[in-house]
């Protein structure tokens, strides 16, 4: 049986091809084609253009008429901590009261405070909330969704994390991309003893790996959390077993995570609000994209912005993420992001929507998505807008009508 064939016409579209990957719309600003049409074939993309440019024999099985609205590739949050217990509105209020992020964590607060909530927490309680949280992304056009572990932090908590954060895409139809994060923070039973932490946290990974919930490895390199030293060590397992690796580095201050994660060709480095002229070479040299996350950057109240005019110079992709997590990001909108992208990061709507497509898969080593274009996955999103740069200006409220994950329509 052939798979159903179906168009979408009466829509204007944001591509995202450009001179370089070639496709319909590559030489306009976001791969633009005012009105334009996709043919898909089962799970994928088969053709990609003008409406007028239909192929005169196109046979399909269902059409659709957008009526004018915006096709876009899904939307891909590249960096989120999903899977957690409780809330920290209690630490928001104390660091309104002039009490830093960092004391609060040394306190005991902070991360160690989720981990508790976690912890504490049944896992249908966990798949429950998280689920929730995802359909919030997923009706905003968010069709893949990368999720971090880091709030169990021990062998059973964080297999916990990860089977919950699997167990998601079983009800949802979104992808979701596992991130192992045992390096989060040290937890008590360790104090005093991080060498030791990894070392477990290493044999953890080899357990997940094993199990098949793990696609990623991350870190927290900071000076409250892991040394570059310390992460190398779960990085050279990480390359053993074949897993890319991605970076929390350089967000409260400058450790040089980036060059060590550069040695092991990260898919991305996160944060960066620190990060050195040497960082962003390290960088535009492995080929990692930048991942920019504005929600942690406003919640904070930082003031030091990520060196974006030098990362823009290099080359180095930036994709900009929710970096959902109830301390330092509790936002459930990529579509914020894209606007905070614009405002406090000043990139340019283009580049903060291939933010949230064609660098965000990248950041997540997926090349069949991110762009319209014939042979990629029919992961596209349809919203209430005339041009892409009217969802950057938007502050609140979703624009997005329909939701198409491999060519199926998700109801909303
Ligand atoms: N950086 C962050 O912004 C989050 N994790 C990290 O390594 C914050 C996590 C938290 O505060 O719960
Ligand atoms: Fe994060």
């Amino acid at each position: 049986m052939t798979p159903r064939r179906r168009l979408w016409r009466g829509v204007a579209l944001a591509t995202f091809a450009d001179a370089s990957s070639g496709g319909a719309g590559a030489d306009a600003p976001y791969g633009l084609i005012a009105q334009g049409a996709v043919i898909t074939e089962g799970a994928n993309i088969v053709w990609v253009g003008r409406e007028s440019e239909l192929p005169a024999h196109a046979a399909v099985d269902e059409e659709y008429d957008g009526g004018g609205a915006l096709l876009t590739p899904g939307l891909i949050d590249a960096h989120t901590h999903l899977v957690y217990g409780g809330d920290r509105a209690t630490e928001f209020e104390q660091r309104l009261q002039g009490v830093s992020y960092e004391d609060i964590a040394r306190a005991g607060g902070g991360i160690m405070s989720t981990v508790r909530a976690t912890r504490s927490a049944t896992e249908s309680q966990l798949l429950e909330q998280a689920t929730a949280r995802a359909t919030a992304l997923l009706h905003e056009g968010v069709t893949t969704l990368e999720i971090k572990s880091g709030y169990g932090l021990s062998a059973e908590h964080e297999r916990r994390s990860l089977t919950v954060a699997r167990r998601i895409a079983e009800t949802l139809p979104l992808t979701v991309r596992t991130t192992s994060l045992a390096l989060h923070a040290l937890p008590p039973e360790f104090a005093g003893r991080a060498d030791d932490y990894v070392t477990e946290s290493i044999a953890w990974l080899r357990a997940q790996h094993a199990e098949g919930l793990v696609d990623a490895v991350d870190a927290f390199c900071e000076r409250i959390a892991f040394s570059p030293a310390q992460v190398a060590r779960v990085f050279a397992v990480a390359r053993e077993l074949g897993l890319p690796v991605k970076l929390h580095a350089e967000q409260l201050s400058d450790s040089g995570g980036t060059q060590m994660a550069a040695e092991f060709a990260a898919l991305s480095c996160d944060h960066l609000e620190y990060l050195s002229a040497n960082g962003v070479q390290a960088m535009r040299r492995s080929g990692s994209v930048a991942v920019l996350l504005p929600g942690a950057y406003y919640m904070l109240r930082e003031t030091q912005l990520p060196p974006i005019a030098a990362l823009r110079e290099a080359g180095v992709p930036m994709a900009i993420a929710t970096d959902h997590n109830p301390g330092t990001s509790p936002t459930l909108s990529l579509q914020l992001m894209l606007n905070m992208a614009c405002t406090l990061f000043r990139l340019t709507p283009e580049e903060a929507w291939r933010g949230v497509t064609v660098h965000a898969a990248r950041a997540l080593g997926l090349h069949d998505r991110g762009r319209l274009m014939p042979g990629l996955r029919a992961d596209v999103a349809l919203f209430d807008a005339a041009h892409p740069r009217d969802l950057a200006y938007r502050i609140g409220g979703t624009a997005c009508r329909r939701v198409i994950i491999a060519g199926q329509e998700v109801a909303l």
